[in-house]
């Protein structure tokens, strides 16, 4: 049996353009979601976000949900263009009025707020005017969006993310332009992570001096991090392993804690990396009360320097392998979710221990784990054991890894609710509850229901 810490917190997770839908209503503008969904190609059978899970509208039904599982907490993400629907400028009450309810409808429910305030939705006229997350000044805007959510709802939301998964961001929207705005790049990913660092270190400073005593919450930035076994015990492999987690967590993890970039990414990426200044790094370092992680999967990593081969080397890294110098691969033993992704629960042990390790044991929360498994839909009931299973065994070595002296404080399950998965439409299902797309209604999975008896114990 695993049991948890007193005071563990349990949560589930979404995003405002995976599940929000009502693009178009009470004024919101676009986002460079909205946009790059209307490119033929782009999202599986060109889908897109227009109406999602419809949560605009049925928010209260969720939060029901949420609390018949008995979960603490709720992370989701507040649409920029909402509030904001040039992206700065005009303010747009009505979005400021949803989020208002939304908040106020999990605290009746005892549910704490987790509010992420960009998960990759920049406002399109960002986009468009400034050549977003390329031009240092978009650092000034995100700032100036956080400070107006600090004002009108930090009196009531204690938990606050500044950015989420700014590898995704920068490395697939900048890099293999798989994800919006679909910029393709070899030198701008290294620039809009950048930026996006910058921004991250100015809402920071913003929160804590201005708000923070006041307002009593904390705030930090969620990275994700897929785990890097060695593919042998060679120390060239060992080494790649190292180095492929500095190239993805390491590149917005080490500037938060220790104000730089790993040293093996300056000398693989050379002039391509910005550096900071001494007011940004001073910003920047010491910025986060919390280690948020994302966690997926894992692969093999492998000492390469053939060009050719690593050029090729997409999955998994988003075509830095050349830079990187890192071979990634599969052990053909290891099962797969239906994203194709690994499923190695111990793997997210050893990351969990890697970062207490290199960033001196910070509180971690686990703002991002689930899968998107099959679900047998059986007379009105969806069995979806492979999840009951995925997650079992990922939160068994989280267990594990607190026992080992790992400061893991909370869980979140992505997700709530099947809804919008970027690039993959609505074909892959991330949800603890079953969402029919054509009416909208909700139908909770096993794996719902095993969730609660978990929570409820407070162990496995
Ligand atoms: C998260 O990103 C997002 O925050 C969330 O919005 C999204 O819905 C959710 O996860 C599910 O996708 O193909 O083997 O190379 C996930 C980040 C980065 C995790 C890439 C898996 C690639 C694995 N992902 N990684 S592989």
């Amino acid at each position: 049996m695993s049991q948890f810490p007193d005071g563990f917190v349990w949560g589930t997770a979404t995003s405002a353009y995976q599940i929000e839908g009502a693009y178009r209503e009470d004024g919101r503008g676009l986002s460079i979601w909205d946009a790059f969904c209307r490119m033929p190609g782009k999202v599986l059978n060109n889908e897109n976000g227009d109406i999602a899970c419809d949560h605009y509208h049925r928010y209260a039904e969720d939060v029901a949900l949420m609390q018949t599982m008995g979960v603490t907490a709720y992370r989701f993400s507040i649409s920029w263009s909402r509030l904001l629907p040039q992206g700065r400028g005009q303010i747009n009450e009505a979005g400021f009025a949803f989020y208002d309810q939304l908040i106020n409808s999990l605290l009746d429910n005892n549910i704490q707020p987790w509010v992420t305030l960009f998960h990759w939705d920049l406002p399109l006229a960002l986009h468009l005017e400034m050549d977003g997350l390329l031009n240092p000044e978009i650092a000034d805007y995100f700032a100036h969006y956080a400070k107006l959510c600090f004002e009108r709802f930090g009196d009531r939301v204690k938990h606050w993310i500044t950015l989420n998964e700014a590898w995704c961001s920068a490395m697939l929207g900048y890099g293999l332009g798989i994800k919006a705005p679909g910029h393709v790049s070899t030198v701008d990913p290294y620039i809009a992570g950048h930026n996006l660092l910058r921004a991250h270190g100015k809402i920071v400073d913003i929160y804590r001096r201005d708000f923070q005593s006041k307002q009593n919450g904390v705030i930090g930035i969620s990275n994700n991090c897929d785990w890097r076994e060695p593919k042998s015990d060679s120390p060239a492999d060992q080494a790649a392993a190292t180095r492929a987690l500095e190239f993805f967590l390491g590149w917005f993890a080490d500037p938060v804690y220790f104000g730089d970039y790993p040293e093996s990414m300056r000398k693989n990426i050379g002039d391509r990396l910005p550096f900071f200044s001494d007011k940004d790094q001073s910003l920047i370092k010491d910025s986060s009360d919390f280690f948020g992680l994302n966690h997926y999967t894992t692969m093999l990593s492998e000492n390469i320097e053939d060009e050719q081969l690593l050029q090729n080397n997409i999955r998994g890294n988003g075509g830095i392998a050349a830079d990187q110098m890192v071979l990634l691969s599969d052990d053909p033993d290891w099962a797969k979710t239906d994203m194709g992704w690994n499923i190695v629960p111990w793997g997210c042990r050893k990351l969990l221990e890697w970062i207490t390790e290199r960033y001196n044991r910070p509180a971690i929360y686990i703002t991002e784990n689930g899968c998107a498994i099959f679900d047998d839909s059986i007379k009105g009931t969806i069995n979806d054991s492979g999840r009951i299973d995925f997650l079992k065994g990922y939160l068994q070595e989280i267990s594990k890894a607190i026992d080992s002296g790992v400061d893991v404080r909370g869980y979140f399950v992505w997700s709530l609710l099947d809804n919008f998965e970027w690039e993959f439409g609505y074909k892959m299902r991330f949800g603890l509850h079953y969402v029919d797309f054509v009416t909208g209604d909700r139908i909770p999975k096993q794996s719902a229901d095993w969730y609660k008896s978990v929570i409820k114990n407070n162990s496995l």
